[in-house]
């Protein structure tokens, strides 16, 4: 039973890795434009009740892809890259949502495209677009979470920068001036691409293969402890 047991955990853990679902982690150093810790790879159809289009209504998770990633401060900048679009695609809708940040933490979003144009960012917006993950922090419906939305033509590698709201984003290769965020500071980057490859979910099969290679490999090492 505790053999059982343990295959199970196993499982549970293995399974994640499989399918490259699940929170990204930053990885630092991630501090330019040039040097933005790619995404992709990580997009998934599956349900978050923090992921939507920037309305107060959709929830977008199951229809768009999306990728979230959970990043801190460290007095640099956080710079996160992926690659538009898949193939037989021509356009695709973006949303950049910021969620779940520290109390110390008043965001900035900002999108480069290929060429290393600022497509847009946002500094405060309604908590209620972007589904949930965001506070009403202050007068009215607003957050100090950043969302932007946005649509994309060009193919090629996009840039999402994280930042304090006091950074100033500019064009290409500099990006963001000032504002970077702090040793204390955490928050959640939900980033959705339509038309981008998602991760297939794993199916019952391989489900089922892994818990029998793993059960497999148990019995393997509990032989070899025998012997
Ligand atoms: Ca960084
Ligand atoms: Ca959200
Ligand atoms: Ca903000």
């Amino acid at each position: 039973m505790k053999h059982w047991l343990l295959s199970c955990i196993a499982l549970a853990l293995l399974v994640p890795l499989v399918a490259g679902a699940g929170p990204v982690l930053e990885t630092e150093p991630n501090n330019s434009l040039a040097g933005a810790q790619s995404v992709d790879g990580h997009f998934t159809l599956n349900f978050s009740p923090d992921i939507g289009n920037g309305t107060h209504v959709d929830n977008t998770s199951l229809t768009i892809p999306h990728v979230t990633v959970r990043g801190s401060g460290d007095g640099s900048f956080d710079y996160y890259s992926f690659t538009f679009p898949g193939p037989g695609s021509t356009f695709g809708f973006v949303v950049l949502d910021i969620d779940h940040s520290s109390s110390s933490f008043d965001s900035r979003v900002a999108l480069w495209g290929p060429t290393g144009d600022l497509l847009g960012h946002n500094d405060d917006y309604d908590h209620r677009g972007g589904a949930g993950g965001s506070l009403l922090h202050y007068s009215g419906v607003m957050s100090f979470d950043s969302l932007m939305a946005t649509y994309v033509t060009t193919p090629g590698i996009y840039v999402v920068g994280v930042a304090r709201s006091t950074a100033s984003p500019g064009p290409g290769p500099t990006g963001y001036v000032g504002g970077e965020p702090l040793i204390g500071d955490a928050y959640t980057l939900q980033i959705s691409v339509e038309n981008v490859p998602v991760v297939p979910e794993p199916s019952n099969w391989m489900l089922m293969a892994l818990g029998l290679g793993t059960l497999t490999s148990w019995r393997q090492l509990k032989r070899w402890r025998q012997d």
